[in-house]
């Protein structure tokens, strides 16, 4: 969803609102900002901008949040602060990148989740004057995507090392949770097991990968 020149072209969150936004590949965690949010924020007077504020959030499921850090007073870390486009430039905008894009940037490694499929807007203009009414949301753009098919595979029998008991969620690939059987081979050694093809995310005490699993397992080797 790009941001669009017609300024009439926006959501309004109303007071407190809030919209959901799914990404479909997810946006993955890639180097530096991973994400754009563009409100109908504009310049006026010596350079003031009129800026409305929105309290950004990313989810793997829907159901659980991550709220990336803000400050209420300064405005830090919402979105809606910062004009769309950039000023002088000339010919075409990539969208994707920050410094001409304008708009707020976000970086998945900041709330810690090396993926989202969904990132929620809501309105924080309570924060500022009584003139901001509520923000508008123009578009929002993924600078960085989950590569579904150029994904590293795994195989469905790999073994992992894990001092831990290591956490597994899958989705299979058109997007649906899928159940993830964690089985213990060993003391540290572990596998696990999914209904067919799937994403998987790992995390383990060495670290968190996101890995696509080939094929079902097949049990017939156990
Ligand atoms: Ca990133
Ligand atoms: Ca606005």
């Amino acid at each position: 969803m790009t941001p669009c020149a017609d300024p009439c072209q926006v959501v309004s969150l109303g007071k407190g609102g809030f919209i959901t936004l799914e990404f479909e590949p997810p946006i993955a965690d890639g180097v530096g900002v991973d994400f754009i949010v563009f409100e109908n924020a504009f310049r006026y007077g010596s350079g003031q901008v009129f800026d409305e504020w929105m309290i950004v959030s990313a989810s793997q499921d829907g159901v659980s949040w991550q709220t990336f850090p803000y400050d209420s007073v300064s405005g830090v870390g919402l979105a809606g602060r910062s004009p769309t486009g950039c000023e002088g430039c000339s010919g075409p905008i990539d969208w994707q990148d920050p410094s001409q894009a304008g708009g707020d940037a976000f970086d998945l490694a900041v709330v810690g989740i090396p993926w989202a499929k969904y990132i929620r807007l809501t309105d924080a203009t309570h924060w500022q004057s009584p003139n901001r009414l509520s923000a508008d949301l123009d578009g929002a753009v993924a600078v960085h995507q989950l590569d579904l098919v150029n994904l590293p595979s795994v195989h469905p029998d790999l073994v992992f090392k894990s001092q831990e008991l290591p956490i597994v969620i899958a989705w299979s690939l058109s997007g649906q949770r899928v159940e993830a059987e964690v089985i213990r081979l060993g003391s540290n050694l572990w596998t696990f097991r999914t209904p067919g093809p799937a994403i998987v995310q790992v995390w383990t005490d060495a670290g968190v990968y996101v890995r696509k699993v080939s094929s079902a397992r097949d049990d017939s080797l156990r």
